[in-house]
Formats: C-alpha cells, sequence, structure tokens
C-alpha cells in the first residue's frame, strides 16, 4: 500500500513576501521660456492633473525653480518624466523633467 501525496506546503517563516519598491519623485525644472500655459496642458495631459493643480505646480516650479510633480515607483517615474520633457522637446522647447529617488 502506497503513502497518499504529501503537499508542499511552505511553513510561514519563510512564505514568499515581496519588498516594498523604491519611490520616485518626478519634478518639474523651471526654464525662462516655455509658455505657462504649455506646461500646464503638459501636466494636465502626461500626470492627470486639474487645471487648478497644474496651474499651481506650474507656479510653484516658475517660483522656486523646481516643483515635485508626483511619485512613482522607477518605471512610471521614467516614462512620465520623459513623455513630458518630449512634448516640449517636439514644440522646440526646453521644457525638463527630471526624476530622483526617495529617501
Ligand atoms: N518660467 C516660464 C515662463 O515664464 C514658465 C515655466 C514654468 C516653465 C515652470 C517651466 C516650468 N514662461
Amino acid at each position: 500500500t502506497t503513502a497518499p501525496p504529501k503537499v508542499q506546503t511552505p511553513a510561514p517563516e519563510v512564505e514568499a513576501r515581496p519588498e516594498r519598491p523604491h519611490l520616485y519623485k518626478v519634478i518639474l525644472l523651471n526654464d525662462d521660456y516655455t509658455p505657462r500655459e504649455f506646461v500646464v496642458s503638459v501636466l494636465m495631459g502626461v500626470f492627470r492633473m486639474t487645471e487648478a493643480e497644474a496651474l499651481g505646480v506650474m507656479l510653484t516650479a516658475h517660483r522656486r525653480g523646481a516643483c515635485v510633480v508626483a511619485v512613482f515607483t522607477r518605471e512610471v517615474a521614467d516614462l512620465k518624466a520623459r513623455q513630458g520633457t518630449e512634448a516640449g522637446q517636439r514644440k522646440g522647447y526646453p521644457l525638463a523633467f527630471t526624476t530622483e529617488r526617495e529617501d
């Protein structure tokens, strides 16, 4: 007679537990050439902001030199920063977004 098949169950203390991903800020940099209304339109289109939110972020970057736009996992942050920067480049503007890892 054969024993019943044994089902493999990991001990609780070795259960797979994914790590919390690092988060990255997307930062809007001020420049002297990109029109304010174009910056607002990019923030609304790429970052799904309302016009009021986009105006606030644009004005903060304009006054202070830079403003955090949003926080994402690395791949999403890099993609959004590139989409925003390329939207400016297509119009010949120096508009730039960077990313920075959170502490
Ligand atoms: N400083 C730009 C202007 O006066 C507006 C701007 C804001 C550009 C934020 C880039 C980022 N036209």
